[in-house]
């Protein structure tokens, strides 16, 4: 059969978004667990034209919630030209009643054990209409199909070692989505990250860990970084803020290649940080952490989320200080959004706080989905933009760049540059994070089977869990 595999996408700035670094892993690498005898080609909404008079008999389509409009667009489309439509990812899994109401039939949590008989039943005539997937052993993964991706991306070697994380923020979908924590061979990672047959020595030379808390179980990572030192990569991952206390840990992050680490520091608020359960972080040990981690010259990629119970519009706009004085290179900002199957909508629509008139799209990170409890929903957006602002304004990111220059390593400083001035350029063209109320053209829906999502939603989390 010919599959096409597509991760759709909702722009999420004014201008559109339609460069992007780094690939996400989830197309290449269903397209690795494809058994052989199918043909596959990848898409990736973000930066591709998606072709829909194509010849593919399957389209199968990944999306996070915030993208969901855009995937039942596309599936409304593909559905009037006779394609047999599978659904997959983390929206799908806690919306399946709605996301059913769109595909033929949908994969809930991971893929590997179910996809090869999903194809299987789709070529017998017998395709299901839900297929629950079980954690994966990662014993024998293979190499994510990086031969599939367009040189659009600058960065194409993203892979995974581990799947899981020990902890339960309460705004994180990741310990019900991918439970338990789960390692990869170590010879599986160092054949993936030594896989070469790329275009640019960039592409080859850096590795970005997509894994949800890389350096958890510390005899596994100091085995697998050992290894990965005769490799002379360039590497990044998400990890948690207790790897600064950790310093042999450091030592070999930096002797392996390391770049740069993403911490989600979330807050500087301590009943923020306890709303969101995020006792692994320590407001007054940022600084230090922040610092013990740059000393090895690797360049510290920090989370923000604004809309806290405790938030207020300046505590907001206040972390544009904050990030700077703690020393992080890059900020991520986002506003706290209630994905179905976290702790956090458990609660907000238990107060009846969730905004049910607002579709998917305010589910982009970018955009408020419920009622904060000190300020308006207006002036949590308001509050957010002004924190963007100031944080990417042209003086920030030159800060950011230039203290880069006499402490980060050579790699890790052209992470910040190219980084900050990504970011800089947007805020200098104005091209700001998108107002999802003010874009109906991005809201329609193609046939509105499905009005109130968030309803229907909630209605399948009660069955689900
Ligand atoms: C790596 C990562 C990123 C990367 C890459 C993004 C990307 N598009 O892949 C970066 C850092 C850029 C990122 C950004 C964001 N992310 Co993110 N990210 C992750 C993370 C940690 C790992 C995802 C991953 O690659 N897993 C490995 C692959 C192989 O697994 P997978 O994608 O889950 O796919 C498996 C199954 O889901 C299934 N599957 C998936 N799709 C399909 C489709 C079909 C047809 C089938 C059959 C099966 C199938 O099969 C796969 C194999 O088992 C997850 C956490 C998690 N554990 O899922 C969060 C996560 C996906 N991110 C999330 C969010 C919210 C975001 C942002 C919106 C955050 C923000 N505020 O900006 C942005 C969106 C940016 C964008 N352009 O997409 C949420 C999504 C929640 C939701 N319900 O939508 C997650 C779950 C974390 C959380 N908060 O709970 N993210
Ligand atoms: S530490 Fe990160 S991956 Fe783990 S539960 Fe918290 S937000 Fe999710």
């Amino acid at each position: 059969m010919k599959i096409d595999l597509i991760i759709a996408y909702v722009q999420r700035y004014e201008f559109g978004h339609e460069r992007d670094f780094v690939p996400p892993i989830t197309g290449i690498h269903l397209a690795a667990i494809t058994p052989v005898e199918h043909e596959v080609r990848v898409f990736h909404q973000q930066i591709d034209k998606i072709e829909m008079d194509t010849d593919a008999d399957v389209i199968a389509i990944s999306f996070f919630s915030g993208f969901a409009i855009a995937a039942y667009n596309l599936a409304i489309e593909f559905r009037r030209r006779g394609k047999i439509l599978i659904a997959g990812g983390p929206h799908v899994t806690y919306c399946q009643a709605e996301a059913l109401t769109y595909f033929n039939a949908i994969v809930t949590g991971e893929a590997e054990n179910v996809w090869p008989t999903l194809l299987q039943d789709i070529e017998h005539g017998r395709l299901q209409r839900v297929y629950a997937g079980t954690p994966c052993d990662m014993t024998s993964l293979p190499t994510p199909r990086y031969d599939l991706l367009p040189n659009r991306f600058f960065i194409k070697k993203v892979l995974q070692a581990t799947r899981g994380c020990p902890f339960s923020c309460s705004f994180c979908t990741v310990p019900s989505l991918n439970p338990g924590f789960r390692l990869r061979p170590i010879e599986d990672v160092i054949r993936d990250a030594s896989y070469d047959k790329f275009k640019y020595w960039w592409q080859r030379k850096i590795v970005w860990f997509w894994d949800d808390n890389l350096t958890i179980k510390r005899p596994y990572i100091r085995q697998l970084l050992k290894e990965m030192i005769p490799l002379k990569k360039w590497w990044l991952t998400q990890a948690s803020m207790d790897i600064a206390k950790d310093p042999e840990l450091l030592d070999l992050m930096k002797a392996s290649g390391c770049i740069g680490v993403f911490l989600g520091i979330e807050s500087f608020g301590v009943e923020s940080l306890a709303d969101a359960n995020k006792r692994q972080n320590k407001i007054a040990n940022y600084k230090t952490a922040v610092k013990e981690i740059r000393k090895r010259g690797i360049a510290v990629m920090a989370g923000f989320i604004a809309g806290f119970d405790h938030d207020d519009e300046q505590s907001i706009i206040n972390m544009a200080d904050q990030l700077m004085e703690i020393g992080i290179d890059v900020p991520f900002l986002s506003i706290m959004t209630p994905f179905r199957g976290t702790p956090i909508y458990t609660k907000l629509n238990q107060e009846g706080r969730i905004l049910h008139d607002r579709n998917w799209n305010f589910y982009n990170g970018y955009n408020v989905a419920f009622k904060p409890q000190k300020i308006s929903e207006h002036q949590l957006l308001q509050a957010h933009r002004a924190l963007w602002k100031k944080s990417f304004s042209p003086l920030y990111s030159f800060k950011r760049i230039l203290r880069g220059v006499f402490t980060l390593r050579w790699g890790a400083f052209l992470l910040s540059f190219f980084m900050n001035s990504f970011y800089g350029y947007k805020r200098m063209r104005k091209n700001y994070p998108i107002d999802m109320s003010k874009r109906k053209d991005l809201n329609k829906l193609v046939e509105p089977s499905v009005r109130t999502f968030g309803k229907n939603a909630i209605d399948y989390v009660k069955t689900y869990s």
